[in-house]
């Protein structure tokens, strides 16, 4: 992370379930270094340590954090759960983990979350989307993070365009 992001007040807060969710939601981490966003990383289980979840959901906005992303696998609380303490938007992330039913379980339980209580859901897997979703989000109020994430399109725009020039016959 560049020295002046790592030393910054994290904005965006990325919990998820467990250790094993760490290969799928690290890629929300590389783009928010990529986009200049500080942000935390921490395991917070909402059913092995449910009172650390209360206690981070409840001191989110208190600590600064303007954003949340929750990741979690099978039956994912984690998200909803951390939704139903904070008034901070929460973003989740649906983890196809090893002994989910193809990651139907995930999906489902992140995304039909009952009216009044709205979590951000991303797709399976999807914690690029949940990354660039929480730097758009910081990027509403933050003239540096929209820039970036301008460029970031034009980079996904012009990868396009050289694949269509490699690609004419
Ligand atoms: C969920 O259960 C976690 O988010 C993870 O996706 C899944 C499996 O967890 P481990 O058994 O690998 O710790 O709570």
């Amino acid at each position: 992370m560049a020295e002046e992001v790592k030393n910054a007040q994290p904005l965006v807060g990325i919990i998820m379930g467990s250790q094993s969710d760490l290969k799928v939601m690290d890629a929300a981490a590389e783009i928010l270094e990529t986009l200049g966003v500080p942000y935390e990383l921490t395991i917070v289980s909402a059913h092995r340590t449910p009172h650390r979840m209360f206690e981070y959901a409840e001191n989110a906005r208190k600590r600064g954090l303007k954003v949340i992303i929750a990741g979690a696998g099978g039956a994912a609380h984690l998200p909803g759960m951390v939704a139903s303490i904070t008034t901070l938007p929460v973003i989740g992330v649906p983890v196809k983990s090893s002994n989910s039913i193809d990651g139907w379980d995930s999906v489902l339980s992140i995304l039909q979350m009952p009216g009044g209580i709205p979590v951000a859901t991303v797709a399976l897997d999807g914690a690029l989307n949940a990354g660039i979703l929480a730097a758009e989000i910081v990027g509403a109020f933050n003239p540096a993070v929209a820039d970036k994430l301008e460029k970031y399109k034009i980079s996904l725009k012009d990868k396009v365009m050289r694949s269509v020039e490699e690609l004419k016959r």
